[in-house]
C-alpha cells in the first residue's frame, strides 16, 4: 500500500506550479496504477487554454467558482463544488476560474510528474520522473 499526504506532497516536487495553477501530484505514473491523481488549485481571475490530445481528464471540484468552455461549440458549463467534468473526447477546452479552484484531477494515461503545458495547453506523452 501507498499512503501520502498532501501536506508532506506540496513540500516536495511533487508540487508543480505553472502561470495559472499549481498541483500536487499525489499519484504517478511511477507508482504504476494505470492513472495519476492530483489536487490541483486554479489561481482566481485567471483563464487557461487546454487541449489535452494525449491524455483522458477527469476533473471534481472541491471548492470554488468558475466555468469550462468547450472550444468547438462554444458551450459553457458552469463548476461549483460537487461539479465532475470529464475530458471522454480530448475535448480543446477553456478553464476559468472566477474565484480560486480546488480540483481532483484524476488523468488516463498518468502522468510522469513534471509535465506542464506547452503554447497549445497539451502534454506531452514522456516526461521527467517523479519517483520517491
Ligand atoms: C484542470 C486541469 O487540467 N488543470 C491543469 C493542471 C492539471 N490538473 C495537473 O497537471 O495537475
Amino acid at each position: 500500500m501507498i499512503v501520502r499526504t498532501l501536506q508532506e506532497a506540496e513540500k516536495t516536487d511533487r508540487r508543480v506550479v505553472s502561470d495559472n495553477w499549481e498541483s500536487a501530484r499525489l499519484l504517478l505514473k511511477g507508482d504504476n496504477m494505470g492513472f495519476s491523481f492530483h489536487i490541483t488549485t486554479i489561481y482566481a481571475g485567471t483563464e487557461t487554454a487546454i487541449w489535452y490530445q494525449n491524455h483522458l481528464e477527469s476533473v471534481y471540484c472541491m471548492e470554488g467558482e468558475g466555468e469550462v468552455e468547450t472550444v468547438d461549440d462554444g458551450k459553457i458549463h458552469p463548476i461549483k463544488p460537487g461539479t465532475i467534468y470529464i475530458l471522454n473526447k480530448h475535448d480543446k477546452h477553456l478553464l476559468r476560474a472566477k474565484t480560486q479552484l480546488k480540483l481532483v484531477c484524476v488523468f488516463n494515461p498518468p502522468l510522469h510528474g513534471k509535465e506542464i503545458h506547452d503554447e497549445n495547453g497539451v502534454y506531452p506523452l514522456e516526461a521527467e520522473e517523479i519517483i520517491d
